[in-house]
């Protein structure tokens, strides 16, 4: 009976962190708010660093997050890490795309111990897994961005975005990127 009554009060800290705590619909602080901009979509087109075209990802906003499909092929088998960054721009080499996005300068690593509701890196995503013939295909729910306007920054900003992909996983931990290394895969969302 302890640990239930432990597990609600866990869940109720994290609602309040998310969108408020047994809240009725009008007194909350939204965390999260789409405000409007629901069901509006974004493409990136990914590229590899000699230029040439290896996948798409497509985003669409709901009224929590925004969902991210991603199609790519190309690339070396096993996990990658995947992130949003800052710049909507790929060229003249990938370094153009920024760091991620993170205005707040939050916690990079969604598994790292010091990372709160309040101090996330907004770029962070779980890791991209490649098949042995190179092609991957996945979707990515997350709540740290907006599509267009809204609570979070926006992909469609007035300096862009990017996805980008990288060459090794990141381990969810170390600062800036976890680990994750060169960037093999990159794209302007739009
Ligand atoms: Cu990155």
């Amino acid at each position: 009976m302890k640990s239930i009554t432990h597990a609600v009060m866990v869940g109720c800290i994290m609602t309040l962190a998310a969108v408020s705590c047994g809240g009725d619909g009008e007194d909350e602080s939204v965390a999260y708010s789409a405000d409007g901009g629901e069901g509006v979509q974004a493409t990136a087109v990914v590229i590899a660093p000699d230029g040439s075209e290896i996948g798409t990802v497509q985003f669409e906003q709901g009224t929590t997050g925004v969902l991210l499909t991603v199609e790519v092929s190309g690339l070396s088998p096993g996990a990658h890490g995947i992130h949003l960054h800052a710049v909507g721009a790929c060229t003249p080499d990938f370094t153009a795309a920024g760091g991620h996005i993170n205005p707040d300068e939050g916690v990079h690593g969604l598994l790292n111990l010091e990372r709160a509701a309040d101090n996330q890196d907004n770029g962070d995503l779980p890791n991209l897994y490649v098949a042995s013939d190179g092609t991957a295909r996945a979707e990515f729910f997350t709540t740290l961005v907006t599509v267009a306007g809204g609570s979070m920054p926006e992909l469609l900003d007035d300096d862009g975005s990017t996805i980008v992909i990288h060459e090794n996983p990141d381990d969810h931990e170390t600062q800036p990127i976890g680990g994750a290394g060169d960037r093999v895969g990159c794209g302007v969302i739009q």
